[in-house]
């Protein structure tokens, strides 16, 4: 069969064709991408406004209450406009202030203060590497004022953005402690006239510390390691808990509910052991029976005692409990909310717990600022699977440092209506407590073999 000749122009008019159809299929590219964008509406409420942008980025450290505190202010364009939030880490507390007055800083001038999950994502991997304390406490402070922002920008408190109210108010427990179990039952019973039906019961410091007489161990007669560094006796700590139970118990009744934290100091045999021993009291919670560093061991605790557990405090990031709470091998997250990074992260913490009965119990003693309890506060009003709030009473002068510290009424931390978190800072009065340089006290066993804190 013949091959027909193309005529000349044909040829020309498919060139033109082809060209003139790849360049409309690129219009079509750039248009469909220019028409997607044109559909992404500026908000109503911002037509006719510029974005609010952050201006600055800004740590502030203060220690009104002995703790230290890392606060983070963020300003914005808007005149008189600011959020606060909590980036307190105390055991390194001036480690974090570089990390926000030179990175976060840097990275947000000038960036829309609406976009909270867009902020925090894109702050979080701007590191490469994540998922510490002192990045994560940084992070925070700028997440939880942005909240703050949005809720003050939207005339609500904070909860109202988290989906609203789900109760009262956030009840909670209080810290009875005493080097004798006469002298914590009589603390167990003022708390419980006071209106608190959740009381966490200590004897002397965490593993006993400072409860058992002066003992001078072997290491310290030998005069091994720091003058200051405690001991304590494991042995005797593990056979005075069920004792201290039994006893306040017996003098203060059924109801009040009763919690301990163990604070991950003994053996992970040993912490099995004796919570074992406890189920008679029918504790609220056992808190931090292991370290961090031995979460293998839950999975025969949890085949060993039906005691409910709390655990958390110590978390950083995902990868140390996404798995545990979904195999339900404890049944209250303690995140320090600021060390994972904020706001932002416990809401998807909290929405995780929901779906296999992991209940919220944030860490909240004096060593969350009050901007972190009021962070801590508004998740617990809002979500469903709240547990219980570790409650703090906060003096005179870390009440005149910040305006709107959150105050506990009948057991309850009561959240108020103030847009954002409803809380505020008096800079003058926050400089007047600098932060000091210290670590947590260094603690052995009678050999000088360390003991986790
Ligand atoms: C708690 C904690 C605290 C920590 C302290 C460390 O349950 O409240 O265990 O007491 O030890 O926050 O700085
Ligand atoms: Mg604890």
């Amino acid at each position: 069969m013949r091959k027909l000749e193309q005529p000349v122009n044909s040829r020309r008019k498919a060139l033109k064709m082809l060209a003139l159809g790849s360049s409309t299929g690129l219009f079509g590219l750039f248009s469909s991408a220019k028409a997607r964008a044109e559909n992404y509406e500026t908000p109503g409420y911002q037509r006719g406004a510029p974005p609010v942008t952050i201006t600055k980025v800004r740590a502030i450290t203060t220690a009104p209450g002995g703790s230290n505190l890392v606060i983070v202010k963020v300003e914005t364009s808007e005149p008189g406009l600011y959020g606060l939030g909590c980036a307190t880490f105390t055991q390194r507390a001036a480690v974090v202030v570089p990390a926000i007055d030179i990175y976060l800083n840097e990275f947000c001038k000038g960036r829309d203060v609406d976009n909270i999950d867009d902020m925090w994502m894109s702050a979080y991997v701007s590191s490469y590497w994540r998922n510490g304390p002192v990045l994560n406490n940084a992070l925070s402070g700028l997440d939880q004022a942005l909240w703050d922002i949005k809720g003050k920008r939207a005339k609500m408190p904070v909860y109202q953005l988290l989906g609203g109210r789900s109760r009262i108010n956030v009840d909670t427990y209080i810290h009875a402690s005493s080097t004798t179990v006469e002298g914590i039952a009589d603390q167990v019973q003022k708390f419980m006239d006071q209106g608190w039906r959740h009381v966490r019961i200590q004897q002397g410091g965490y593993g006993g510390v400072g409860a058992f007489g002066e003992v001078v161990p072997d290491f310290k007669a030998a005069n091994y390691a720091r003058k200051t560094d405690g001991y304590s006796d494991q042995a005797e700590y593990l056979r005075r808990v069920p004792k201290m139970f039994d006893y306040v118990r017996k003098k203060c009744g059924e109801k009040v509910e009763l919690l301990h934290d163990m604070h991950e100091q003994v053996e992970p045999i040993q912490a099995i052991n004796m919570i074992k021993s406890l189920e008679d009291y029918r504790p609220f919670f056992i808190e931090d029976p292991f370290s961090p560093e031995n979460m293998l061991w839950f999975k025969q605790l949890r085949a060993t005692t039906s005691v409910p557990l709390a655990m958390g405090e110590l978390f950083n990031n995902i990868n140390e409990f996404r798995d545990p709470m979904a195999s339900q091998q404890f049944d209250f997250i303690r995140c320090h909310i600021s060390q994972i990074g904020g706001i932002t992260p416990a809401m998807k913490v909290a929405r995780l717990g929901e779906w296999y009965n992991v209940r919220t119990a944030w860490h909240g003693p004096g060593d969350t600022s009050p901007v972190g309890h009021q962070a801590n506060n508004h998740i617990d009003l809002a979500v469903y699977n709240f547990g219980i709030q570790e409650g703090q009473m906060f003096n005179e002068k870390v009440q005149a440092v910040f305006p709107g510290c959150p105050i506990i009424k009948n057991g309850y931390f009561i959240v108020t209506e103030e847009p954002g978190l409803g809380i505020d800072i008096n800079e003058k009065e926050a400089a007047k407590y600098p932060i000091k340089y210290n670590g947590m006290g260094t603690l052995r066993k009678n050999d000088g073999g360390i003991i986790k804190p």
